[in-house]
């Protein structure tokens, strides 16, 4: 039991880390001194199968994620902002690469992610299935989304999973400055005219709840967190991230004159946490599930860019293409 964290032990779960008893000890042992595991260890098919799972839905969440700023880079006010855009947007990319790499030491070939994405069959992060629908929706994404993707991905670059583990940390390292871009984005336009200031406070009103939903359901119904914490691939419970988030950032957003669209938000002075009002869970899973404003755009554009690309796939693995080595 960890927390208030429900158990489930489903018997599939049971069954699964019954496999090898043995083997299962040592795996946990291991875990236990703070060893990395790396690909070719022995390790339980049910954490195989969780680390896919998750890696894959971040990976996922990196190329999906690119898209609603990616869509700004054209409209960006002035050329420095352009380029800044433009560059965090590469990042977001590249990050999806190096998680593909992670989620393929696994075992799980990236065409079939990418096919397991496009038929809606594996999920990424529900943020992205929001429209940005002014300069100040880019400018909350990047101090806000990547803020919150710092929290989790710090906590769980300290993580059981060698491959992911490293992953992640080359990852926070590029937020660090996504994080900067943001909150300097953000700061202009909430100093800036009275316009501006409308704009930026009208994109966190429509962003903060699906930040809320960022972090994942509240630990009593979260399905996977009690066992991917047993195994230390979850450094930490949603409802513990979300509380980091609010400690870390509820005090900077009211420092730069913003007001937080939650009339319950308060912070319980003898326990030192957060409450706040529901942040409408229905709708959280409505849109994991498809059916949020932009699910079917965002996966309509991910279909395009595959089918586009694919003539220079098919040209990569043609025989001819081992003689096209650049001459030096
Ligand atoms: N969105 O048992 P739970 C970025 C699903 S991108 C969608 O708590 P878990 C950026 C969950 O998958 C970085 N689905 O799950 C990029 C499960 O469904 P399935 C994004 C969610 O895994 C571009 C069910 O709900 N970061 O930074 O223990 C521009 C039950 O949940 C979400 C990551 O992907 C969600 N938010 O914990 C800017 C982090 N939350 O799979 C920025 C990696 C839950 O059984 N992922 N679900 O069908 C994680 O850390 C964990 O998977 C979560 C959820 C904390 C998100």
């Amino acid at each position: 039991m960890y927390g208030n964290l429900t158990v489930i032990d489903s018997d599939e779960q049971a069954r699964l880390l019954d496999e090898n008893p043995e083997k299962l000890r040592q795996f946990e042992e291991r875990i236990a001194r703070g060893e990395k595991i790396e690909p070719q260890h022995w390790m339980p098919k049910e954490y195989r199968r969780q680390l896919i799972r998750m890696i894959e839905q971040h990976a996922h969440s990196e190329i999906i994620g690119a898209l609603p700023e990616g869509t700004w880079i054209t409209r960006a006010p002035g050329f420095r902002r352009k380029m800044a855009l433009m560059a965090k947007v590469q990042d977001e990319v590249g990050h999806a690469q190096l998680l593909y790499n992670a989620a393929e030491t696994l075992g799980k070939p990236r065409e079939q992610m990418i096919n397991d994405l496009l038929s809606g069959k594996s999920k990424y992060s529900n943020v992205f299935n929001y429209p940005a629908k002014t300069w100040a929706d880019t400018a909350v994404i990047a101090w806000l989304i990547d803020a919150s993707a710092i929290i989790n991905q710090v906590a769980n670059s300290k993580g059981s999973y060698g491959p992911y583990a490293r992953a992640l940390e080359r990852i926070c390292q590029e937020e660090s400055f996504h994080l900067r871009y943001g909150y300097d984005s953000v700061v202009t336009l909430a100093t800036g005219t009275k316009n501006q200031r409308a704009m930026v406070q009208d994109a966190l009103n429509r962003w903060w709840r699906p930040v809320m939903h960022f972090f994942g359901p509240p630990d009593s119904t979260s399905e996977h967190t009690q066992i991917l914490m047993r195994w230390k691939v979850k450094m930490a419970s949603n409802d513990d991230m979300r509380q980091q988030f609010f400690n870390q950032y509820v005090p900077k957003i009211r420092e730069i004159g913003l007001v937080i669209p939650d009339a319950q938000l308060a912070k319980d002075k003898e326990t030192g946490k957060w409450t706040y009002g529901d942040p409408d869970w229905s709708e959280f899973f409505r849109v994991i599930k498809g059916d949020g404003p932009c699910n079917k755009e965002r996966l309509a554009v991910r279909r395009a860019a595959e089918e586009n690309g694919a003539w220079v796939r098919r040209a990569l693995r043609a025989p001819e293409a081992r003689y096209a080595v650049p001459l030096s």
